[in-house]
């Protein structure tokens, strides 16, 4: 049994990710509106994130960490998410595709894609726990369009093909997009186009779909984790609505730790 509170145990800080995710933002503030006064959260990535999560857990050391839906930590460790009375995190939300401005006279087909590209959760997590068992993101991706030849042939349906057109989908190194954006990839590549997949951070992300250097991003956590960004160049981008439903963030923890709410870091 850990001593203390729950702060001493875990020296008042929060593991966090890229200081460009919305889930950053939002935990800055939830550390305002829950008075976690002597609160950090530590920057750092997806990556990072879940290195320090894997070691406390394999201890059985509590930890704090910022996390999201769908993600393979969940399948591969028992975690719950602290609940979050004042709704700082939000409900449940999408995640959206959006396209640069002009894509759709551009690359019809390309855009026809993007527009029809659909999956669940389920989908989602299976392609990032291959990925988390070692497999690289294109193969991981690969199999699972292998593997749910109904869905992509929906999504390809009725679409001409093109001849080695480029198309640059921008994304960020959080493990759901890598999946989701190595996916419309391939789907992308069965068409015919030659796909460039460019890692930024999330603001260039945002701003290089605005000025055009991206074609599209798979990525877009609406209405609230990424409200700031979509503001910020709204009328600068194509929004071609859900490509997933049902996401969630928030500070997550091992089922071990005898906490539950972002109320009790406060004792
Ligand atoms: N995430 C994963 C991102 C969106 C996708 C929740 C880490 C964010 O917080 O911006």
């Amino acid at each position: 049994k850990q001593s203390g509170t729950v702060g001493d145990q875990v020296k008042h800080k929060i593991i966090g990710i890229d200081p460009g995710a919305g889930l950053m933002k939002a935990t800055d503030k939830a550390i305002q509106e829950y008075e976690l006064k002597d609160w950090e959260v530590v920057e750092g990535s997806s990556a990072a994130m879940t290195a320090a999560l894997a070691k406390a857990y394999e201890n059985k050391e509590p930890i704090i960490v910022t996390g999201w839906t769908p993600h393979w930590k969940f399948a591969k460790y028992d975690l719950k998410y602290l609940e979050d009375p004042k709704k700082v995190y939000g409900d449940a939300e999408f995640i959206h595709t959006i396209v640069r401005k002009g894509l759709k006279g551009d690359h019809p087909s390309a855009y026809k894609l993007l527009d029809n590209f659909n999956w669940q959760p389920a989908d989602m997590e299976s392609v990032m726990v291959a990925m988390q068992e070692g497999k690289e993101p294109a193969a991981a991706a690969k199999d699972w369009i292998k593997n749910n030849e109904e869905t992509v042939n929906k999504w390809l349906e009725g679409i001409s093909t093109v001849q080695g057109d480029k198309i640059t989908l921008a994304y960020v190194a959080w493990d759901s997009e890598i999946a989701s954006t190595n996916v419309v990839a391939i789907a992308l590549e069965k068409l015919g186009y030659e796909v460039e997949l460019s890692q930024v951070e999330a603001g260039p992300m945002w701003a290089g779909l605005a000025s055009g250097d991206a074609d599209a991003i798979v990525a877009a956590w609406l209405p609230t984790t990424h409200a700031d960004y979509y503001k910020e160049f709204e009328g600068k981008f194509e929004d071609l609505g859900p490509n997933l439903e049902g996401t969630r963030i928030g500070l997550v923890v091992p089922a071990y730790m005898d906490i539950n709410s972002i109320e009790d870091l406060n004792k």
